[in-house]
Parts: structure tokens; sequence; C-alpha cells
């Protein structure tokens, strides 16, 4: 049967295109697994420096499969609690500790946890005709997938529950107005910026780009005084790898820097 995951390498560059079509790529049990062992393996392997993730047809992902196991509707209770611990937070929690980079290339609408897990990549560039749904208010939930830390961080607590709360629909363009998004591109030119965009970062320090998220992520719950000891001490520990004596070489001897830490 066809994998719920299609997974290819471009250069340094690792593509995970969720690929359940027919409903939109929403999130079974099956699709969780497969792509949490996919971010596994890409995160062990040292030849991959940037991870890209979309959607197969015209959705990206929209959110848990409602039909699935966990949700009630074959009869057994329905587990919601537990289809978010066991499947939404180490998911979110994967992709937040990724070694490299993690760009969402959203093809489509991205609803409810589907459109979290994008929010919670790295950077996320999105199609003109693709949107985001905080669907869960139809549905009587609340956020998850991360959605309740990521979404007022992204765009303020009036906006934050403004989606939440109507689960209208948001066109890209708007949500890279907002600064919700890094970037909002015509359709013909996702695939294209998209990979342009990866490879850059690929040929980057992966080890300083790993921690350039975590220190950002964790400099917000921190005081000035603390995110300023962070900094010196994640700068002392950058500093002390091949790659910053790389940088700095090959910026006087204005050449490319070919980096190596992962
Ligand atoms: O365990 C837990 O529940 C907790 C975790 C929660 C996390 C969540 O993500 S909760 C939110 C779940 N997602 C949703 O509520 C979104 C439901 N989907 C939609 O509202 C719409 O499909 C969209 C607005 C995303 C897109 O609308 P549209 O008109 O472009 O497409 P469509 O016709 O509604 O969907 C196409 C097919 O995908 C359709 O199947 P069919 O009729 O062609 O056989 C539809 O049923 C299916 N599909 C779409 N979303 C889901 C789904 N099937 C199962 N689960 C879905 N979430």
């Amino acid at each position: 049967s066809e994998p719920l995951v299609l997974v290819s390498d471009q250069g340094a560059v690792r593509t995970f295109t969720l690929n359940r079509p027919q409903a939109l790529n929403s999130f079974t049990a099956a699709l969780h697994r497969e792509l949490l062992a996919g971010l596994d393996a890409a995160a062990a392997d040292a030849t991959v420096r940037c991870v890209v993730l979309t959607g197969a047809g015209r959705g990206f992902c929209a959110g848990q499969d409602l039909n699935d196991e966990g949700m009630g509707q074959d009869g057994t209770p329905a587990d919601v609690e537990g289809v978010v611990e066991r499947h939404y937070k180490p998911l979110a929690l994967r992709i937040r500790s990724m070694p490299v980079p993690v760009i969402a290339m959203v093809n489509g609408v991205a609803a409810g946890a589907g459109a979290n897990i994008a929010l919670g990549c790295d950077m996320v560039i999105a199609a003109r005709s693709a949107s985001f749904i905080q669907a869960f208010s139809k549905i009587g939930l609340v956020p998850d997938g991360g959605g309740t830390w990521l979404l007022p961080r992204l765009v303020g607590r009036a906006r934050a529950l403004g989606l939440a709360m109507t689960g209208d629909k948001l066109p890209a363009a708007e949500a890279a107005a907002m600064g919700m998004i890094w970037q909002c591109v015509d359709d013909a030119a996702l695939l294209e910026t998209t990979m342009a965009l990866a490879q850059r970062l690929a040929g980057l320090s992966s080890k300083a780009l790993a921690a350039t998220r975590q220190v950002i992520d964790d400099a917000g719950g921190m005081d000035f005084d603390a995110a300023l000891s962070l900094e010196a001490r994640v700068q002392g520990a950058m500093s002390r790898g091949h790659d910053f004596a790389e940088g700095v070489a090959a910026f006087l001897q204005k050449r490319p820097a070919i980096f190596k830490d992962r």
C-alpha cells in the first residue's frame, strides 16, 4: 500500500510529504507513527541538513482525522486526551528539537492541529491559495498541537483569541501580513521558493541554526538579564566549534564558507 508519508532527498534537504490526500492529509495514528519515525531517522542522519514538511494534493493537513481510532466514532470511548499526549505532543516536540531547521511548505488548507504543526516549524512558506484554520472551536475543543503557546507569541493575544474562537479561515496572505508565517508566495512559485530557502539553510551551520531556535524560544520565558547570560553561554559553545572558525576564515578570505557542524 502507498506510504502515508513520502520521503525524498534533494541534496541535504529531506522532504516529508503527508500522503492521505483523499482526507486532506488529516492525521491518523498510523500517519503519526510514520512521520515521527521519519523525523527521528532524519535527526539521526548527518547527511540531512534541512527538513521540509508539506502535503500531497490540494491540502496541507486538516488536523486530526475525525474518523480515526480514539475519536469515539467506532463505538469505543473517545480518548482525545490520549491522542494528544501520545501523538501531537511528541510530534510538536520532535519538530522543535530537530538538529536542523524545519520548513513548513503549506500547499493548501492547514486546519486544526495541521495548522499548529505547520506553525511550530521554524519557517513557514505558504501558497497564496493556502489558508490557516483554528478549527477546534467548531467541534468543542481548544487549540492543540502547540497552538496555545505559539499563536499568542506569533500574532498577539487579541488575534490568537480571535482566530481560535471564531475558527475563521485565514488566507495565507493575511497570515503573512500579521506575522504568523514567514512568507506567502504565488502557488506556482511555492516549490522553487521553498527549495531555494531550504538549500540555503542546509548550507549554513546546522548546529548554530538549531541553537538559534532554542535560544529564541528559551529567552522568551526569561528576564532580560537571564537571556543575555544564555546568549553568552550558547555563543561560547558555538564559538568553540568548527563552524565559527570556518565562517570567520571564509569571510576574511572572501570565499564561501563550508560548514559542517550539526
Ligand atoms: O484527538 C483529537 O481530536 C484531538 C486532536 C485535535 C486536533 C485537531 O486537529 S481538531 C480539528 C480537526 N480538524 C477539523 O475539524 C477540520 C475538519 N475539516 C474541515 O473543516 C474541512 O475539511 C476543511 C475546511 C479543512 C477543508 O474544507 P474543503 O471543503 O476544502 O474540503 P472537504 O470536502 O471538507 O474535505 C475533503 C475530504 O477530506 C472530505 O472527504 P470526502 O467527503 O471527500 O470523502 C472530508 O471529509 C475529508 N476530511 C477533511 N478533514 C478531515 C477529513 N476527514 C477526516 N478528518 C478530518 N479532519
